[in-house]
């Protein structure tokens, strides 16, 4: 799948190193939403993400902006630290809302998705968000699901649910399959929540609790067999169908990044059971599904290096929801404010990222207009200050927008450092007592734009 182009990422004086050294200082430590501890986010010097990407529809509203402009800041914080990053995502390109949009609007699927996989690219390069390195749609996924829900169905790990009348064209006598949640020992390990939460939960984020023939009423969709006006793909033993959820975005992200990745992440809406889900799928699939090739060779080689219960991320991270009129920026609630609507309208894409960092990533928060306003007045206090000739020196406001990455992601208290830098640029002129530096505007122009993504 094509991604967008990446933002030129400007070069930073080094952090100066400590006593103890460098790297350790600024080891970035994020929440995990597991443990809720903060846990340093990549203790190796590569870095693999996954972020859930868009089901597109509706896209670019700005509860996906927030999130994504979330992970963002962590891909740059560990480059800012000398790591190599891997970031991988996906575009859920078919599944029941977008097929039920299309239906609703008489769009073909097809045309609805890239439409709107076109659109969410055009924002998120417009945002300077750095594009994905690995980035698979659900469709490109099929043939690798099939695959391992066949090996699944094989293990024991997962069986089959008949179908009701007139599903599965000439295949009706192979059902749906469903992942056996009592093959995993570890699940439940991701949310921590308790069987009734986990059953409301379940119901209303695309679950079906209620599905005759099912062991358990938890237990979730690897392969929905062929429907009447549904796509469906070849699945070989499986009958046609297309991919469950959750088994696409376990493959993608293991695959993409080899097992036993750093981060998991997305809008917190993804924990249960989203993120649940996939983190037991990698448990449970065999071993030879993770033969050393390709990004799996280079980083994980062999099963040996990875055993099963550690395939899955090791730190999940999520990201608040954002909130519009009174509720949750939502597709189904349809209470949304678009980025391209906004881009549209002449708002500079700065100023919408602005708007957004000045709210911390695990901080629920609710969008109103003046938060564009607030922002933009930075931006527009920012770019004056900048525009002179020289500055306070850039070292501490430098160091402090590192520190406050480097804790948790907060941004909030990184835009507080170059707002404090800009205040005395504009204040002091050239009799501040810390001295004059020529260089400094460029300093803190570069360090805003590498690890803040705002361009000035
Ligand atoms: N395609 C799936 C993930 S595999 C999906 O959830 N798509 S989505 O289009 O509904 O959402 C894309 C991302 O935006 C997800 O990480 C989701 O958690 C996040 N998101 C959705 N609504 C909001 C919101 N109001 N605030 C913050 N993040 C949100
Ligand atoms: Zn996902």
């Amino acid at each position: 799948m094509h991604s967008w182009p990446a933002p030129q990422i400007p070069a930073l004086p080094p952090a100066p190193t400590t006593e103890a050294g460098s790297a350790e200082s600024l080891e970035i430590r994020v929440h995990d939403s597991s443990t809720g501890e903060l846990v340093v986010a990549a203790p190796g010097a590569h870095a693999r993400m996954y972020v859930c990407g868009i089901t597109p529809y509706d896209a670019t509203h700005l509860g996906h902006a927030a999130t994504y402009v979330a992970f963002d800041l962590l891909q740059r914080a560990w480059r800012d630290a000398g790591k190599r990053v891997t970031y991988a995502s996906n575009v859920t390109d078919v599944d029941d809302p977008l097929l039920e949009r299309a239906d609703a609007t008489g769009v073909d699927w097809r045309q609805l998705a890239a439409s709107q996989t076109a659109l969410f690219a055009e924002d998120m390069a417009a945002l300077g968000v750095i594009p994905p390195d690995v980035y698979v749609g659900a469709v490109e996924s099929v043939p690798d699901v099939a695959r391992a829900v066949r090996e699944l169905v094989a293990s024991g790990a997962a069986y089959r649910v008949p179908l009701e009348d007139g599903a599965g064209g000439d295949r009706p006598d192979l059902g749906d399959v469903y992942a056996d949640l009592s093959a995993d020992a570890a699940f439940g390990a991701v949310s921590r929540l308790d069987r009734d939460e986990m059953l409301a939960l379940f119901a209303e984020r695309g679950g079906d609790p209620d599905r005759p023939g099912k062991r358990d009423a938890l237990d979730p969709l690897l392969w929905r067999r062929e429907r009447p006006g549904e796509p469906a793909w070849d699945g070989g033993d499986l009958g046609a169908g297309r991919p469950g959820w959750h088994i696409e975005c376990a493959l993608i992200g293991a695959h993409g990044l080899g097992p036993g990745f750093d981060v998991q992440g997305g809008g917190i809406d993804l924990l249960f059971p989203h993120h649940e889900m996939s983190s037991s799928h990698l448990r449970v699939l065999p071993d030879d599904l993770f033969d050393a090739t390709g990004a799996d060779a280079a980083e994980a080689p062999g099963t040996d290096a990875v055993p099963a219960g550690r395939r899955a991320a090791r730190v999940n991270l999520h990201a608040a929801l954002l909130a519009y009129e009174g509720e949750k920026m939502s597709k189904s609630r349809g209470n949304l404010v678009f980025v391209s609507a906004l881009r549209r309208a002449g708002v500079d894409p700065m100023a919408i990222r602005l708007a957004i960092l000045a709210h911390h990533y695990r901080t629920p928060w609710e969008w109103t207009d003046a938060d564009l306003v607030e922002a933009g007045r930075r931006l527009d206090r920012w770019r004056s200050a900048l525009s002179g000739n020289g500055g306070p020196s850039a070292d501490a406001a430098l160091a402090a927008v590192r520190a406050a990455l480097a804790d948790d992601l907060d941004a909030p208290r990184a835009l507080g450092a170059v707002d404090a830098w800009a205040d005395r640029a504009l204040a002091a002129g050239a009799s501040d007592e810390d001295g004059w530096h020529e260089g400094a505007p460029g300093v803190v122009g570069r360090a805003v734009d590498a690890l803040l993504g705002v361009r000035l």
